[in-house]
């Protein structure tokens, strides 16, 4: 007779029946044959159109891994335990010093709490770095979590004392700890950024995914290596969560392993008061195929489970939601089971088993590190497809009176009666007026503790977190290379986008760095005239190409392979970021130099994505952003969500971005070919962004002596060959496209008698940058150094006005105002594009040849180098409408 289920009544006979045939054929022929068949019924009534919505996305609300699969935990638990909760002590310590030193640095508890037994678990018996016969794991934490980190890196004599008392004080003498994990500011220890919640995952996601295209591709030895990815469960609520998680599945990424620490609560209360978010995620992660481990309750239920016949238990553990459970965390054992059992006699008799003490204590899955180890060895050794695994934890576990509570995740502070009380039950050995003052507590070095924890380390090759760079440096190329950039071209007239898509094709050629260069597209290749890269470079797929291309007899067929170089990504800037940032970073993760060029529509790069153009600098990337498409007005007719005035601004917030507005292939040829001498020549930790156009017409050829003004920001481009007269004279600045219009206001100038010399300005961010820390540099030698800025200097010797006209913000222009040695007027396109043509929007934005002209003359009529009236004529002649509304301010409809 079948173990009935009580939700199944005695009466349904047909339904018994079912289920003891079910029984009898998986005792009899095991679960794979008894899935089949399972499967056969299921196909048979899809066929009838009879569709089990639910069939098979949530598994019950229980361990995924039972009892019987359970393996020999290999370690020293009670051991553990006690190194864990002298981590726990520090972790804590480490929070309540700062706390009083009255600094107000702050500092989390509650997070490493119910984090602390899967880190242990994960530290001592799986993560394992890199080693002659192995790749090495990647791990990425829960950012709240670093004061445990720094705890045990403490133990293991990698952090002093000192640097503990200056967690979260990074400028102290003898150093501080940063916050959170900061590649940046602590470069020898951590390796991935996690503190803006969500993007850690599409960040482990790609890095996976790359680890393998680095493989596939011949770069990177096929020697393992794991993404370990720990995230919240309130974190799992950012949209780069859930929405980087399919092409985990669909790469097969089985070297990925997601934990989340699900203590169901998040920063001001539940994650999910009213239903479980256990339940929620493992349906989102099986819907998109994931293999899914769920780790709920630890060992103290497996004898409640065993006598648990009919399942009243279970049905129980369905019904409960998680504002139940967090209640539970915080009640007495007489008050959990009250409410627990209910009037279900059943259910009361199985929980009989235990005391009101023993239902208090009785814990959750992520507090068993034999739940846990079981789930991670399940993880790891699961093939074709990413796991993750669901831990349910308690928030704050351990802290007595605030376990589990709302507030638990701002609690910075204990009383020293509170310190006390937790220095004991955790076995810290120290005075309690040690305690009071949450003194930090080490083992000696040759301790039990200390030892174990040493040799489990050094059996999975060394201390964790641990960030080493050895990664062989390139030699830069010739600018020769790009001699088809440097020569102009002719007549013909063609982009920057062009020019830039021809240096690519270059690269790609090229005999040492070829191999190196990782192209990036978000679906937008075709937008940039890339798609003979398909062919020539191949996009990258794990499949390979399964079916004939729809375009295969062309000259540019969509191919796909298995050794594909580039990175088509979809539309999923947020994914192709994370790609940038793998490709950017696997010098430093694998020691393998690859050159990423991510190019992408400029208006959805940092507005979109900036935050993880941000985490790129934090974790020292490098490689190449290239906003294509840019320009207020050189996009025309794509209007105001497409076109951009602004990235400029934007990437000047990002210290280690150099961001240059190119405006001739030569100078976009100087600017690459710079920026893989310093990024991979010599190794800087910096990152370039350029903004490339769609405009096309003739490139000129490099002028003589340029090269240095285009990579410092500036240079003089084209001199007048008039006389000045009265002081007539302007000097007209241009960058990118809008250099067109510049080039055709100076022989508008010069047609009205006004000698004008064009300057081309790369990067006005570089030049503001400089002069700023020149002036910083003057300032504290107080009169003493006489260091000029670059701009400056240039322009010393120039008299008469001087106009700069930018396709972006003001700002940008506006920027290097204080170093122009005279009038100084600038133009750009601040406000929303809108949909027009090329001339009509210039003419808009006032950034045309006619309203550069117009101000140059006007700026002249107030210097009183030209009469009013020819102003007025002029401003006649341009078709200037003085009356014209504000386009920062207003749009078509005024
Ligand atoms: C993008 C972003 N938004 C908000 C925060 C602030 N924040 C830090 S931790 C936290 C709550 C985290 O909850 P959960 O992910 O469940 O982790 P837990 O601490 O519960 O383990 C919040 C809102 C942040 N760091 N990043
Ligand atoms: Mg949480």
């Amino acid at each position: 007779m079948v173990s009935r289920r009580a939700d199944i009544p005695a009466r349904d006979v047909e339904m018994q029946e079912w289920l003891e045939s079910m029984e009898s054929l998986l005792r009899a022929d095991g679960p794979e044959r008894a899935k089949a068949i399972f499967r056969a019924v299921q196909k048979y009534l899809a066929d009838e159109n009879v569709i089990l919505e639910d069939a098979t996305l949530n598994t019950p609300y229980r361990n995924t891994i039972p009892l019987e699969q359970q393996p020999a935990y290999p370690g020293n638990i009670e051991l553990e335990t006690r190194i864990e909760n002298i981590l726990r002590w520090n972790a804590m310590a480490m929070v309540l010093r700062a706390y009083d030193s009255g600094t107000g640095v702050g500092g989390h508890i509650g997070t490493y709490a119910s984090a602390a037994t899967m880190m242990e678990v994960g530290l001592n018996h799986f993560f394992r770095n890199c080693g002659d016969d192995y790749g090495g794991d990647l791990i990425s934490i829960q950012a709240h979590a670093s004061p445990g980190v720094y705890a045990r890196a403490y133990l293991e004599g990698r952090l002093t004392h000192g640097q503990l008392e200056n967690f979260r004080r990074e400028l102290q003498s003898g150093g501080g700890l940063s916050s959170y994990p900061h590649p940046r500011n602590m470069p020898e220890f951590w390796q991935s950024p996690s503190a803006s919640m969500g993007l850690s995952t599409p960040s482990c996601i790609y890095q996976a995914r790359f680890a393998k295209y680095l493989e596939r591709r011949g770069l990177k030895p096929a020697n393992g290596g794991k993404v370990w990815s720990f995230i919240g469960d309130g974190e799992a609520d950012e949209p780069e969560v859930l929405g980087t998680i399919n092409i985990a599945a669909r790469e097969q990424l089985d070297n990925l392993i997601m934990v989340v620490n699900c203590n169901l609560q998040r920063l001001d209360g539940p994650v999910r008061g009213n239903g479980k978010i256990i339940q929620e995620l493992e349906r989102s992660f099986r819907g998109a195929s994931w293999n899914v481990i769920k780790v709920i309750w630890s060992g103290e239920w497996d004898k409640l489970f065993a006598i648990d016949h009919e399942g009243v238990m279970q049905d129980r553990m369905e019904e409960a939601v998680d504002g139940d459970y967090q209640m539970y965390s915080v009640s007495s054992g007489q008050e959990v089971r009250d409410h627990w059992v209910g009037t279900n006699e059943k259910l009361a008799e199985i929980m009989r088993v235990l005391s009101d003490e023993e239902i208090r204590c009785i814990r959750r899955g992520g507090h068993d590190h034999k739940k846990i180890y079981a789930a991670f060895e399940r993880a790891v050794n699961h093939r074709g497809a990413p796991t993750v695994i669901l831990i349910k934890t308690i928030k704050g576990y351990g802290m007595q009176g605030y376990e589990g509570s709302n507030a638990v995740h701002q609690k910075k502070n204990l009383n020293a009666d509170e310190r006390i009380e937790t220095a004991r039950r955790l076995g810290i050995p120290i005075s309690d007026a040690e305690a009071a003052e949450a003194q930090f507590y080490r083992p000696d070095d040759d301790s039990e503790e200390i030892q174990y924890l040493k040799a489990r380390r050094d059996a999975l090759n060394g201390p964790w977190p641990r960030r080493t760079v050895s990664c062989p440096a390139l030699t830069a190329p010739g600018l020769d290379v790009f001699k088809a950039q440097t020569e102009g071209s002719g007549d013909r007239e063609i982009s920057t986008t062009m020019a830039f898509v021809r240096m690519l094709a270059k690269l790609l050629d090229h005999p040492e760095l070829g191999k190196y260069i990782v192209p990036i597209v978000p679906d937008e290749a075709r937008t940039f005239g890339m798609e003979a890269l398909f062919r020539k470079a191949g996009i990258y797929s794990s499949e390979g190409q399964k079916y004939r291309p729809v375009d295969s007899s062309t000259l540019m067929p969509y191919r796909e392979a298995e050794d594909g170089q580039i990175l088509q990504e979809g539309i999923c800037e947020a994914g192709a970021m994370a790609s940038f940032l793998s490709a950017g970073t696997a010098y430093a993760i694998h020691g393998v130099p690859t050159i990423p060029f991510y190019v992408f529509y400029s208006i959805f790069g940092f507005q979109r994505v900036g935050d993880m153009i941000w985490s790129c600098g934090d974790m020292l990337a490098r490689g190449f952003l290239l906003g294509g498409t840019s320009g207020r007005t050189t996009l025309n007719g794509e209007g105001l969500q497409h076109e951009d005035g602004h990235s400029q601004i934007i990437a000047n917030t990002v210290p280690n971005l150099l961001s240059y507005d190119p405006a001739f292939a030569y100078e976009l040829a100087v600017i690459i070919r710079e920026g893989i001498r310093r990024m991979y020549e010599r190794q800087e930790n910096v990152f370039y962004y350029i903004t490339i156009h769609n405009e096309n017409y003739a490139m000129p050829a490099m002028p003589d002596g340029v090269g240095d003004g285009i990579i410092r920001g500036m240079y003089c481009y084209r001199r007048s060959a008039q006389p000045v007269k009265n002081g007539r004279k302007a000097h007209l600045f241009g960058s990118a496209a809008i250099m067109t219009e510049v080039l055709r206001a100076s022989e508008i100038l010069e047609g009205l008698g006004v000698p004008s010399d064009v300057w081309s300005v790369t990067s006005y961010n570089e030049l503001s940058r400089e002069a700023l820390d020149v002036e910083r540099r003057n300032l504290l030698a107080s009169g003493e150094s006489e260091a000029v800025p670059y701009v400056q200097d240039l322009l010393k010797p120039e008299q008469g006005v001087f106009v700069a006209a930018s396709d972006y913000m003001k700002a940008l222009p506006l920027s290097i105002a204080r170093w122009i040695p005279g009038p100084y007027v600038v133009l750009g396109t601040d406000g929303y594009g809108l949909s027009e043509s090329r001339p009509d929007l210039r003419a808009y934005f006032e950034v045309n040849a006619e309203f550069i002209a117009y101000a140059a003359l006007a700026s002249l009529v107030e210097c009183g180098r030209v009469d009013k009236s020819d102003l007025e004529t002029a401003a006649d002649t341009f078709g200037i409408d003085r009356a014209k509304p504000n386009p920062a301010t207003s749009g078509p409809a005024g």
